[in-house]
């Protein structure tokens, strides 16, 4: 079911309980600002998901409500994924998904990364 972007933070979602090791995780990366794993339904052969460590709901919350530091370690974390996944020659998709319309299905902010194959033409 996607979720509602503007819904209140619940610090028991599945991305907060793998950010805490509750549940497992192929973890491929961790700083202070983010952590990213395989996504457990991959949609190409490299399909990370990267999450900041801060308790926000979607890319709307924590674009209004982060703080520069959190934004900026998050933004520079992402690349870092996608460089230390061997991903920036031939390239790469990064995609979050924020509401209804979207399909979001966690209520915890997630760049997608998807590498490993030409990925063709954006969907409208
Ligand atoms: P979306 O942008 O919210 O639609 O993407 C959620 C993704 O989280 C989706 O690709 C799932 O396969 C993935 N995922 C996961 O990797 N581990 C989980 O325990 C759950 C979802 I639930």
């Amino acid at each position: 079911m996607p979720i509602d972007a503007t819904e209140p933070y619940d610090p028991n979602n599945v991305f907060a309980k793998i950010l805490r090791g509750e549940i497992p995780s192929k973890r491929v990366y961790e700083d202070e600002f983010a952590i990213a794993f395989h996504d457990i339904n991959p949609h190409a052969p490299t399909h990370l998901l990267v999450i900041p460590t801060g308790p926000y709901v979607s890319w709307d919350d924590f674009s209004a409500n982060a703080s520069d530091a959190e934004i900026a370690g998050f933004v520079r974390a992402v690349g870092a994924v996608a460089r230390e996944a061997g991903a920036v020659e031939p390239g790469y998709r990064l995609l979050a998904n924020v509401g209804l319309n979207s399909g979001q299905e966690v209520p915890h902010l997630h760049v997608h990364v998807f590498a490993g194959k030409p990925l063709g033409p954006m969907l409208a």
